[in-house]
């Protein structure tokens, strides 16, 4: 099956009973990563690692756990007891099922398709009468799972119970399926369970917003592939009634984001990954209805979290207690928690961002999350994670849920499942297009087919990004001596910005310039939103050349950090380095001074982590030099002491 984004619209190519698709969107419009073929040494072998291991091992977790069990023992397919700690266990196999989907519109695989059919039976017979689907109750199962139903009915604990954040991991695997089989079978199940919510939350019904958002982008997602409006109006009033005492409802509180009307919050608070697809949900809302209230809302939301509580690893939610954002400028990196989850939401949080503006801070921040505090989160060899992120270990306190180091799983397992999930579609953040406008966001080599309005376009992109700046995009328009504009993205860490606020700095500038041909000739090219622009009447081959300087940056934190005064931390290009014990033996990492006068050399280490570029840290005074590894790969060699932020005085 092939599909395509079109002017905003998604069209099914082939599908037989192909639905209405939308036409209100963003005004930038996403290049669908199944146009994208990514032939690079650093992402196309993450892809192939969670298609051949991660998805299988997953759905393999998922089973041994009690979790498919869970829907056949609903459905009444089996008997037996319900297993699991929590009642959104469910979205393991929706989201492990969502990462499947995507896997298969890159790669026909009829085993994987069956295994996914086999599922959605379960899914289906899960389902009651009237569309409901949550096993948790349907299985009686209050006494075992914890944040269940005091009444011991539907929606009598939305802050606690997971209900609707469970429908909405469904319906963003029912509209992946939907787009790589077109088939229904799971889009049905997940229709039936929207008409329930919609008919069920409304002006005239309930009032009351889901405790864990993620409904919200769901329905976003089903309008745009039905078409119905409905489904959006229902998105908007879960976030409408959000801090809204409506018919005497007590609010939740910040931890809920539930303190005060979406429109009126300025902070981000609260459990970090609720708060992220909130605010991602918002800026569909600001896109899509054109609501300046929603946008302005985003827009300082945005801002607080990038210029007071972003890791430089790109990480959010700096706190174990209640996996929650912490205070303006509270960053400790030690006990920083930065869910895995967290860093997927900012990621499409920031995408979202992009796709609203068009500028390409959003796209620099996310490129910081994506290279560093999210990747990190999955083991080279795909079957092993992080649930928080720190930025420092002593190699012995067991900050991963009873564990110094990945694990194949947890109790709470919404990190892989939502890695799978993810991995799998990060083709589609690197490319996007508007009007006679193709936007490159990532630089990574392999080729991509872009629509814009007028006509299509074939990219070839030649780079060793991220361990070297230089790019050459070949283009291949379907129609000759048409004028379009490409615009590349000169990321901030390239001109001395390494973050777009004053949360993070480099100690010294860097002279070095961003330089640009067009058919090997030099050009000048003028600057817009963060984007080099070449507009011209393009031929059959022309190609463009970027070179984006790439030496080794030392960066300072605002002096509110607490954690990180008189510390400095080492970048290169998108990649944050750390010191990892495995490597330096006789140092002590968390003492280690690096002094001004330390050379800093890159040296790419192909037999090293799956090939790596290392930082020898030539110090003067030591006969060896110290060893940085990207921070993403760190832990890949059992437990150990690690720091980013590393003593400069
Ligand atoms: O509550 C559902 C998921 O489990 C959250 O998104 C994660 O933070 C974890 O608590
Ligand atoms: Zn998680």
């Amino acid at each position: 099956m092939k599909s395509l984004w079109f002017c905003g619209v998604f069209i099914m190519l082939g599908a037989n009973e192909a639905l209405m698709a939308q036409t209100k969107d963003y005004p930038i419009t996403p290049v669908p990563f199944t146009q994208v073929h990514f032939s690079d040494s650093f992402w196309a072998p993450r892809l192939e690692v969670n298609r051949a291991v991660s998805i299988p091992a997953a759905f393999e977790q998922a089973e041994q756990t009690g979790r498919m069990d869970n829907f056949k023992i609903a459905g009444g397919l089996m008997e037996g007891q319900h297993q699991g700690l929590f009642g959104f266990d469910d979205t393991d196999p929706y989201k492990i099922a969502e990462g499947a989907s995507y896997a298969l519109m890159v790669k026909p695989d009829p085993k994987l398709d069956a295994y996914l059919d086999e599922l959605i039976g379960y899914f289906a017979a899960a389902q009651e009468d009237d569309g409901y689907l949550y096993t948790t109750l349907t299985n009686q199962a209050c006494d075992i799972v914890k944040w269940c139903h005091p009444e011991k009915e539907r929606w009598d604990n939305l802050q606690h119970s997971h209900e609707l954040y469970n429908a909405g991991h469904m319906y963003e695997a029912a509209v992946a399926h939907y787009q790589a089989t077109g088939e229904r079978n799971f889009l049905d199940v997940a229709l039936r369970n929207a008409d329930l919510i919609c008919a069920t939350f409304n002006e005239d019904g309930l009032n009351i917003p889901p405790g864990h958002e993620e409904i919200e982008l769901g329905l976003v997602k089903l309008y745009r592939v039905t078409g119905d409006e409905k489904y959006l109006r229902t998105a908007k009033f879960f976030m409408d009634i959000r801090g809204r005492s409506i018919n005497g409802r007590e609010l939740w509180g910040a931890y809920n984001q539930d303190h005060k009307p979406v429109t009126e919050q300025d902070e981000a608070v609260g459990h970090a990954v609720r708060a992220a697809y909130l605010y991602a949900a918002m800026t569909d809302i600001a896109a899509i209805y054109g609501d300046k209230d929603y946008r302005d809302a985003v827009d300082k939301l945005w801002q607080n979290v990038v210029s007071r509580k972003l890791y430089l690893t790109g990480g959010i939610g700096a706190r174990h207690e209640g996996e929650s954002f912490g205070e303006n400028y509270e960053l400790p990196n030690a006990t920083a928690y930065n869910e895995t989850c967290a860093a997927i939401a900012l990621v499409n949080w920031a995408h979202r961002m992009f796709l609203l503006h068009g500028d390409s801070q959003y796209i620099d921040v996310l490129e910081r999350t994506l290279y560093n505090g999210l990747i990190v989160g999955v083991s080279l060899d795909g079957k092993h994670y992080f649930y928080p992120n720190p930025l420092a270990s002593d190699g012995k306190w067991d900050f991963n849920k009873g564990s110094a180091e990945r694990q194949p799983w947890f109790g709470c397992a919404c990190c892989p499942g939502n890695v799978t999930r993810f991995v799998a579609s990060v083709p589609g953040l690197a490319y996007a297009s508007k009007d006679d406008s193709l936007y490159v966001n990532l630089y990574v080599a392999g080729e991509a087919e872009i629509a814009m309005t007028d006509q299509a376009v074939k990219l070839d992109v030649e780079t060793n990004y991220p361990w070297d700046g230089q790019v050459k995009v070949t283009a291949e328009p379907e129609k000759v001596d048409q004028t379009w504009t490409l615009r590349l993205r000169l990321p901030g860490w390239a001109w001395n910005r390494p973050i777009p606020s004053d949360l993070y700095r480099y100690a010294q500038t860097d002279e070095s310039q961003v330089a640009l041909c067009v058919n090997g000739e030099s050009v000048t090219f003028r600057v817009e939103q963060g984007y080099a622009r070449v507009t011209r009447a393009w031929q059959a081959g022309d190609t463009v050349e970027l070179n984006l300087p790439m030496s080794v940056r030392r960066i300072m934190a605002h002096d509110k950090v607490e954690a990180n005064q008189g510390r400095v931390a080492l970048q290169r290009g998108p990649l944050v380095y750390c010191l990892e014990a495995k490597d330096n033996l006789d140092v002590d990492i968390d003492e280690f001074k690096l002094t001004n006068q330390a050379e800093l050399a890159v040296d790419y280490r192909p037999d090293v982590l799956g090939g790596i570029a290392v930082l020898n840290i030539n110090q003067p005074g030591l006969s060896e030099p110290v060893i940085a590894i990207p921070y993403n790969v760190w832990c890949n060699r059992g437990a150990n002491p690690m720091a980013v932020w590393l003593v400069s005085r």
